[in-house]
């Protein structure tokens, strides 16, 4: 199980002299972030994806591996938001492992399915990996209300936990209302945050970096107007804070995260194609499995544009995100 970063060790210093042949010294423990027992986060994630799972798992209550529980498993798979490819890839991988298994009932299909779909959402498990240069720059974006705000304000709490100095740039100059939200996770969390009225996204966030580079930040993290992948000009904009980003700091941004709401099932598949497209994302994080029929959307993100999940959410409140695991998500959706 992942704790929710890690740092990268600092680049080894080159020896100076050839005498310097003494073994290297034993480089310190990663520094690494206890988290709070899984169990009741779990339990949640468990009772979100149950409207999900339990119509999946439905298919596995009769006693005959046939035709018809394939075609049912097939309905469920795509009930669930799984989409066409990813379905099917897992029907032909389900029916290898059953044959390879010599399986005979149907509770043992189920646990083969865990193990399929385990495997198809193992490239998206990444841990968030802070840079040895600090500030590492996060910029995070979405459409409206998919949970961008709240998300960076648990992630903030955690970092800060973590002994990491935050600051926040809250991009979202239009409405106060926002730059209030964002000021509130700042101040919970005890971490600075640039916040200008009314002034030039792009501008907010070069600013922040500027001052986050100032006063010896570890991270900073944008905070982005929500829109949809339609909105050209908007689209636009966003392209432009990650252009003048880069100009204030070489390397950044360093993750490009987009949120996405997990209700919106197949739906989030084109949120991330057309983010990705734009602005090459580095991560995902995804909201709201709490209250989800959709959760099969991941296999699909999986297998059509594997962009890593970072966190999930399953509410509101500050424990409610946590990392991915694709043998743990798996296991809550078909439980
Ligand atoms: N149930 C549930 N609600 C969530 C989760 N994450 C966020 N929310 C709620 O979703 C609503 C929108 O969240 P915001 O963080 O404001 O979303 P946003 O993407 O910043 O929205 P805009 O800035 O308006 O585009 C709020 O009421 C949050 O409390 C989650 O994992 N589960
Ligand atoms: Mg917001």
């Amino acid at each position: 199980m992942f704790s929710f970063f890690k740092k990268k060790p600092p680049a080894q210093p080159v020896p100076a002299a050839p005498e310097a042949v003494a073994p290297p010294p034993p480089t310190a423990p990663e520094p690494v972030v206890e988290e709070p027992s899984r169990a009741g986060w779990l339990q949640r994630l468990h009772q979100g994806l149950r409207k999900t799972g339990s119509s999946i798992a439905q298919v596995f209550t009769g006693t005959q591996i046939d035709d018809a529980l394939y075609e049912e498993l097939e309905a469920a798979l795509l009930m669930a938001d799984a989409g066409v490819k990813a379905t099917q890839y897992l029907l032909d991988d389900l029916k290898r492992r059953v044959k390879e298994a010599k399986a005979t009932d149907p509770q043992s299909v189920r646990a083969l399915l865990v193990d399929a779909l385990t495997e198809l959402l193992r490239p998206l498990e990444k841990q968030l990996t802070l840079t040895d240069a600090p500030p590492t720059v996060m910029m995070v974006v979405g459409v409206n209300g998919a949970g961008k705000t709240t998300s960076i304000g648990k992630l903030t709490r955690h970092l800060a936990e973590g002994d990491q100095k935050v600051l926040l740039a809250a991009a979202d100059t239009f409405r106060a209302a926002a730059r209030e939200q964002l000021s509130i996770w700042a101040d919970r969390a005890h971490v600075g945050i640039v916040s200008q009225e009314g002034a030039d996204p792009a501008a907010v966030s070069f600013d922040a970096i500027n001052a986050g580079r100032a006063r010896g930040c570890d991270v900073v993290i944008a905070d982005t107007a929500g829109r949809l992948p339609t909105q050209l000009h908007l689209m636009e904009e966003l392209k432009k804070i990650k252009r003048v980003i880069g100009k204030a700091q070489e390397t950044a941004p360093h993750e490009v995260l987009l949120v996405v709401d997990g209700n919106t099932g197949q739906n989030a598949l084109s949120q991330v194609k057309a983010f990705d497209d734009a602005l090459q994302l580095t991560g995902l994080i995804v909201t709201k499995l709490d209250g989800t029929a959709k959760g099969g959307v991941l296999a699909a993100i999986a297998r059509e544009r594997p962009v890593p999940v970072y966190f999930i959410g399953v509410g509101e409140k500050l424990e409610d995100l946590e990392t991915f695991d694709a043998r743990e998500f798996a296991n809550a959706l078909l439980a």
